[in-house]
């Protein structure tokens, strides 16, 4: 076909292709968002995957939470620990014009073009759990989740407390099983054990992003044991996945995890305090096992009924958490000037756990 003929069937095709497109049904955005009830509120919500029991609770949480009953469309998107999944269900989201968008950021930064659309369109955005780092802090509405950092200084000050009640004068020779490379979580924590090792001079032989995943947790420990051996005495997990996988391939190994470190003992540090991961600071499996607060559902209800409401909220909203042990000496830890008391594990209180 020559370039003449070719253009001329082309200028023929666009008229019916537009007319084509506009007969098909495919509404704008607009339109999709008329076409809902209009008491009814759509949230797009994108999740960061399902790597750990936190992570399942969380989305349980806001499933729960935001339901039809409860006057919500819930529109849910997996984002399988993938930022461009993530990033792909905002844009949806925005077709879509949803009323408000909830993100659980895999890792905080490569948002600012999607969010800056968000923005545009005018869709609010809750940022809950981790943290996005954007040029202008604007384009999002509200962030709420946890100090990571204060987390991971809390379960450094507890070892450092406890190593001082039972008088140990030993190297601490520590295996660090990170969470998810630039996740907030992560940043936190690590950030909090680098310093404490630093300052009390602990020695930190191997530090590997273990994803939060409990079968990442379990080869590292593999791998780290076959390297170290003997010389290990604290393994700091960054989640309680990454310990029930740590303390397989230990015991696997025929060495023992528990907090009698001058007896041989492997001790281990754990964060979420999910209710598998109580069961085994109960069982004295975990010593320290620093709660990360995965209810996120009453709080993105609460911010999205004051947004609704044109009240406002503030820019950064922090969780509450606790600290758990079955170790009765230490009953608090002091970090800065605050004193932050360590909460006795037992059979009640995890049975009272949801998650
Ligand atoms: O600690 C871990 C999860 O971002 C706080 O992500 C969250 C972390 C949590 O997969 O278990």
């Amino acid at each position: 076909m020559t370039f003449k003929k070719a253009s001329i069937l082309l200028k023929a095709l666009v008229p019916a292709l537009i007319i084509g497109l506009a007969l098909c049904g495919c509404a704008t955005s607009e339109e999709e968002k008329d076409s809902r009830p209009k008491d009814q509120v759509t949230v797009g919500f994108s999740q960061i995957g399902a790597e750990s029991d936190w992570r399942i609770a969380s989305t349980e949480s806001m499933q729960s939470t935001l339901t039809a009953s409860a006057g919500y469309n819930l529109l849910f998107k997996d984002g399988q620990q993938k930022q461009e999944n993530q990033l792909l269900a905002m844009r949806e989201f925005i077709d879509q014009a949803v009323d408000y968008i909830i993100l659980d950021p895999i890792t905080e930064t490569g948002w600012d073009a999607t969010l800056r659309e968000a923005y545009d369109a005018g869709i609010p955005v809750i940022i809950m759990d981790r943290r996005v780092d954007t040029f202008d802090d604007s384009v999002y509405t509200v962030w709420a989740g946890s100090d990571f950092l204060l987390e991971g200084k809390r379960a450094c000050k507890w070892l450092r407390t406890y190593l001082k009640s039972i008088s140990f004068s030993g190297d601490v020779n520590i295996i660090h099983i990170k969470g998810t490379t630039n996740s907030s979580a992560q940043l936190g924590r690590t950030k909090a054990l680098k310093s404490a090792a630093k300052k009390y001079g602990w020695n930190i032989l191997m530090s590997e992003d273990g994803d939060f995943v409990q079968a990442k947790g379990r080869e590292i420990m593999e791998n780290a044991l076959a390297t170290y051996g003997d010389d290990i005495n604290v393994v700091y997990c960054e989640n309680d996945s990454e310990a029930i996988g740590a303390i397989e391939a230990i015991e696997q190994s025929g060495r023992r995890v528990g907090s009698d470190i001058s007896g041989g003992e492997i001790m281990i540090l754990s964060f979420d305090a999910t209710r598998q991961g109580l069961l085994l600071t109960l069982n004295g499996k975990i010593s320290v096992n620093t709660e990360c607060n995965p209810e996120y559902g009453p709080v993105c209800d609460e911010i999205i009924g004051k947004l609704k409401d044109g009240l406002e909220v503030p820019h950064e909203m922090f969780m509450e958490e606790s600290q758990f042990s079955a170790i009765t000496d230490i009953k608090e830890i002091k970090v800065g000037d605050e004193i932050y008391p360590v909460t006795m594990v037992d059979r009640e209180l995890i049975d009272a756990r949801s998650y």
